[in-house]
């Protein structure tokens, strides 16, 4: 099947956040440094902020976006993504269905999906996501709670069922980049490998060395 991708706002690393990896520094000065070294795509994902908090949050981090060229995705939060007129939005299975997100966003925005089986990714794919996560590939402690870790072999068969971008996400560090791209994947998404890192800009870098970007 063929669908417009508009892949332009696409980067092959998907930087995603979590705030805890990075105290005592502040979120807005590690996405800096990390968009200062080169990373292009980011994804605001701090579930466990109130609205409020995390619109402020949304607000800075598309201000830091903005002035790097890159492009911001809100996890979740249809209205907030709407609000900083983010590039897109970054839904999970319990979020708004992507065919009805897609309502309430303009033409230009995204709808990126978090995916953890083959038939999730379909669905997500006919539902109209632009490009999916899937995951976790590789051991993630905070994925422990859900079961193994799904591997190269299934990152594959999605990534050979589904025609829209894949990003391989869980347990990546630079060093696993190649396998995944070789798997299928259209980029890798991270966390703690970056965001967690002692040296940000060092981190960007590697991934951004592996990835070709
Ligand atoms: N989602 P790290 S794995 C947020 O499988 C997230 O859907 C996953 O963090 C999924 O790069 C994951 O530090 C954690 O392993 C990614």
């Amino acid at each position: 099947m063929t669908r417009d991708h508009r892949l332009s706002p696409l980067s092959r690393l998907y930087l995603v956040t979590d705030r805890a990896f990075c105290a005592p520094r502040s979120l807005e000065d590690v996405l800096d440094e990390a968009c200062a070294a080169g990373a292009r795509m980011v994804q605001l994902r701090e579930k466990d902020l109130p609205p409020r908090e995390l619109c402020l949050l949304a607000e800075a981090a598309k201000t830091v976006a903005d002035r790097h060229g890159a492009s911001l995705f809100v996890n979740d939060r249809i209205d907030i993504a709407m609000a900083v007129d983010a590039a897109g939005v970054h839904l999970s299975r319990k979020s708004v269905p992507p065919s009805i997100a897609r309502r309430c966003l303009n033409e230009a925005q995204l709808i990126g999906v978090s995916t953890h089986s083959v038939e999730e990714a379909m669905l997500a794919e006919q539902d109209g996501a632009n490009f999916i996560c899937f995951g976790p590939v590789y051991d993630t402690p905070s994925k422990r709670p859900y079961g193994s870790p799904q591997g190269l072999r299934k990152l594959r068969e999605v990534c050979n069922c589904v025609s829209v971008p894949v990003y391989a996400i869980g347990g990546i560090s630079h060093s696993q980049v190649d396998e995944c791209i070789g798997a299928g994947a259209y980029g890798v998404a991270v966390i703690s490998a970056v965001i967690g890192a002692a040296d940000v800009t060092d981190a960007v870098s590697s991934f951004s060395d592996t990835l070709g970007t």
